[in-house]
């Protein structure tokens, strides 16, 4: 049996997808409420596949509860935010896990870390409290770290396909942990040590961080000589060795906007391009909000309660708002006292999270003269008519109609 810790955008899926693979799972989650919304027969967050997979996984007898088992095997999947000063990982979520794990566990237990650390994070923290415990790692405790790859929108089909990363210190038990993996991965398991684990997922985050930030700076260098960024985009990526990404309101998530950092905080005088990359994607709302009040001029509109940000989602058709572009934006706003700008997202229409936040996109358009698209959801896609008249920011360069304008 497998006792898998922390039940959100990560933990669940996995749980799920090997429970409906022939493993007997029992997810443990200290939060009551999402284990009583799971047990009552409902998932907690919209995905595509997700539901159907939660169903395979309760015939494949996945249990929920808030206990920790007594078990061989441990997946923790839990937070791991940064600390906003020092830019370090915060492992307490992490280190509380194994403390809890190492309670009740039997000899020889495996424990795999499944959550995002920065390279050092197990010896540094989770090492030291494990002996400090009376344990022997490699005997009375087996540690693994097995970064997840999946991305939001289209995890069940990452979770089947990506290829995975898995470090242990005993390659026996690498292959071991690998075993559960592939009964349901169809992508290649590379086995390797924990600390090329930690560091290549956090690599692979910050090579798309730097790269988003390229984006977003080259809209700044065409914005201010009126040059076509998206034009220009287009044409480099015609060459065979350029893959420029899309400039965008700014980046949010759990992963891209907090990995990077792990290695600013851990390598302040190395990381110079890391560090400048996510200032320059971390200022990108502010940008926006300048946008704003440029386009507001050229309208003469003197009035911000006639704007509305479309979208508070990261980013397109998921419902999780971490760290959301549009929420920084909002609060860079708050920052110069004027009042909330309106908001709507199709995603989040019951549940509230901004001040001037609409649950009716009608009701939403009809109290604005100037729409800022923000995210990219089909939704918006399927109502271009509806936003005929209004005057537009599209911060994706998706929308085909006239009195648009970009970043
Ligand atoms: N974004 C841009 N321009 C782009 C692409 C993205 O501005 O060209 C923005 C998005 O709008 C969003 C943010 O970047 O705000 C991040 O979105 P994303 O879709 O690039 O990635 P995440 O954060 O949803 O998921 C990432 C993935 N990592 C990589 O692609 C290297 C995923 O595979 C990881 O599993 C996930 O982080 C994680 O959990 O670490």
């Amino acid at each position: 049996m497998v006792n898998v810790i922390g039940l959100g955008y990560i933990g669940l899926p996995t749980a799920l997808m090997m429970a409906s693979h022939g493993i007997e799972i029992v997810g443990t989650d200290y939060n009551k409420e999402l284990v009583k919304t799971l047990n009552e027969g409902h998932t907690t967050f919209k995905e595509d596949g997700l539901d159907e997979l939660f169903q395979r996984a309760l015939n494949g007898g996945i249990k929920f509860t808030t206990e920790y088992q007594r078990t061989d095997m441990y997946i923790v999947s839990v937070p791991t935010p940064y600390d906003k000063f020092s830019k370090k990982v915060d492992a307490c979520y992490v280190v509380s896990a194994v403390k809890e794990i190492m309670k009740l566990c039997p000899q020889g237990a495996v424990v795999v870390i499944e959550s995002t650390v920065s390279p050092g994070t197990i010896d540094k923290f989770v090492r030291p409290i494990i002996v400090k415990g009376g344990f022997e790692i490699g005997k009375d405790i087996h540690l693994v770290h097995a970064p997840e790859r999946i991305i939001p929108g289209n995890m069940v089909y990452e979770l089947l396909h990506n290829n995975r990363t898995i470090g242990a210190d005993n390659k026996e038990v690498g292959e071991r942990v690998k075993e559960y993996y592939a009964s349901f991965c169809q992508g290649e398991i590379v086995v390797t040590d924990i600390r090329s684990a930690e560091m290549s997922k956090v690599v692979e985050n910050t090579f798309r961080a730097v790269n988003i930030a390229f984006a977003n700076e080259l809209s700044r260098i065409c914005r201010h000589d009126n040059m076509d960024v998206y034009e220009i985009i287009r044409i480099c990526n015609m060459h065979p060795r350029v893959n420029i990404l899309q400039p965008g309101p700014g980046v949010g998530g759990h992963c891209i906007s907090v990995d990077p950092w792990f290695l600013v905080g851990d390598y302040p005088q190395l990381a110079k391009i890391i560090d400048e990359s996510m200032k320059t994607n971390d200022s990108q709302p502010t940008f926006i909000l300048n946008r704003i009040y440029e386009i507001m001029k050229d309208h003469n509109m003197t009035d911000n309660r006639r704007v509305g940000l479309y979208g508070l989602t990261y980013k397109e058709n998921v419902d999780d708002f971490r760290e959301s572009p549009t929420l920084q934006l909002l609060e860079a706003q708050e920052r110069h006292l004027a009042c909330p700008l309106k908001s709507y997202d199709p995603f989040l229409e019951n549940h509230k999270i901004a001040d001037n936040q609409y649950s009716d996109f009608d009701e939403f358009l009809k109290d604005i003269d100037l729409v800022v698209i923000m995210v990219k959801h089909d939704h918006i896609r399927q109502n271009w008519d509806k936003l005929k008249g209004k005057v537009i920011l599209d911060c994706f360069n998706i929308c085909p109609l006239e009195e648009t304008y970009h970043i």
